[in-house]
């Protein structure tokens, strides 16, 4: 049985945890940002600290890859990200990339055998928060997203994925593609959802996630006094939106009970006090494990958008600018899983994710399952986010355990 260092774990997670650490706890580290770059600069000297051969792809994912005694073998692919929400949590990537590297320094530490290459990687760009959509490194890796157009994406101050990167020194020369085939892959994540605690469970074996849809709908309206313009000729574009974005909490009452909808962004023009809003530009996230109501949900927000603006007399522009379809991970790894989380003697279950992962498009191109570890009130993108460290632990032993079988599969 492996048995990880969990006093270096803690030390290394708190360390890592000070690199745009917020005054209330969480993180502020937006990907390709002075924060992010920071942390890229730290993972890259702990994984040469371990001797391992590192490489930066062209959109900045991170790899470091441990030789096994089979140089012929195909390897396991194991980490998470780095970057996090405006005021995120310190869990939510950071720690399953650092579960995965203290299994590699545990390994190394411990001479534990493995037949196979391990490559640990941080993905650039998970949360889309800053540049869309989310999942952006894996998704170019997996050949699931396009390399070059995402690579011109900009964020809200119109600086592209490729500047960012060639600011912060990640725009990497290696093909941001697998150089060979994987044998399978394993991504440890907390939760972010309260299950795990309201059934006092340590560990979750996800062997699903969600499907969801992004839409970014902007609202052309008409500017005008606040005071001698009549109401019956207003064109508001604030009225229409607060409409739809009404509507979008009431679709997910209606469709299905695993359905979440979500309107995250709301911006408005001019923003004044007695100007009628010329312009709101707001977006709308859909999920759902069942990718026809994803479909449903989509259409529904259409509908809603196009009632909402004809009704109050305004034009508006809807692009779905994202769309993953549900996934199901793979019985062999997520087996492999719920047997290391009982030699280990953790409490666990199996379970599905509503929270987007990286592991969704690795699981394009290898066979690849999630451990989960429970979050305190199921708080996440939220600075309160926390895990407590006795389940982090338990976590990580699972993890190291797994990764153990799979790397002598
Ligand atoms: O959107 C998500 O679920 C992930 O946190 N990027
Ligand atoms: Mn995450
Ligand atoms: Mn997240
Ligand atoms: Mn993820």
């Amino acid at each position: 049985m492996v048995t990880i260092d969990p006093e270096r774990f803690r030390e290394t997670f708190e360390r890592y945890s000070e690199i745009g650490r917020t005054d209330a706890d969480g993180l502020h580290r937006l990907a390709l940002s002075e924060e992010d770059r920071e942390v890229r600069d730290r993972f890259v000297s702990d994984l040469e600290d371990l001797g391992l051969e590192v490489r930066i792809d062209r959109i900045g994912n991170t790899f470091g890859r441990a030789e096994g005694t089979d140089p012929d073998a195909e390897p396991v692919l194991v980490g998470s990200h780095l970057d996090s929400q405006p005021y995120g949590g310190r869990f939510d990537g950071q720690l399953g990339v650092l579960t995965a590297l203290e299994t590699l320094r545990t390994f190394d530490d411990e001479g534990v055998d493995h037949r196979r290459p391990i490559e640990i990687v941080n993905w650039t760009n998970e949360e889309g928060s800053r540049f869309k959509p989310a999942l952006m490194g894996s998704g170019a890796f997996t050949g699931e997203l396009d390399l070059e157009e995402v690579l011109e994406h900009a964020d809200a101050d119109g600086v592209t994925v490729a500047e960012a990167l060639e600011e912060i020194g990640y725009r990497g020369e290696a093909p941001a593609e697998p150089r060979e085939p994987y044998h399978s892959a394993l991504e440890l994540h907390v939760e972010q959802g309260p299950k795990l605690e309201d059934q006092g469970l340590s560990v979750g074996v996800v062997e699903g996630v969600f499907g969801m849809a992004w839409l970014e709908v902007v609202v052309h309206g008409d500017a005008d006094h606040a005071g001698p313009s009549p109401m019956y000729s207003r064109k508001d574009a604030l009225v229409a939106a607060s409409d739809v974005v009404g509507a979008v909490r009431r679709l997910s009452n209606r469709l299905a009970d695993d359905v979440v909808t979500t309107v995250g962004e709301l911006e408005v023009e001019p923003g004044s006090i007695n100007v009628i809003p010329s312009e709101v530009r707001f977006t709308v996230d859909v999920r759902s494990y069942d990718d026809a109501v994803v479909g449903d949900l989509v259409e529904a927000v259409e509908r809603e958008v196009e009632a909402a603006c004809e009704r109050e007399g305004v034009e508006y522009d809807l692009e779905e600018i994202w769309r993953i379809p549900h996934t199901e991970f793979s019985p062999l790894v997520a087996e492999t899983a719920l047997a290391a989380a009982d030699d280990v003697g953790a409490s666990h279950r199996a379970m599905v994710s509503g929270a987007g992962h990286d592991a969704s498009y690795v699981n394009e191109i290898t066979d690849t399952a999630m451990l989960f570890v429970p979050s305190v009130d199921g708080k996440t993108h939220n600075e309160a986010e926390f895990t407590e460290w006795a389940d982090a632990e338990a976590g990580a032993r699972v993890y190291a355990e797994t990764v153990e079988r799979l790397a002598n599969a």
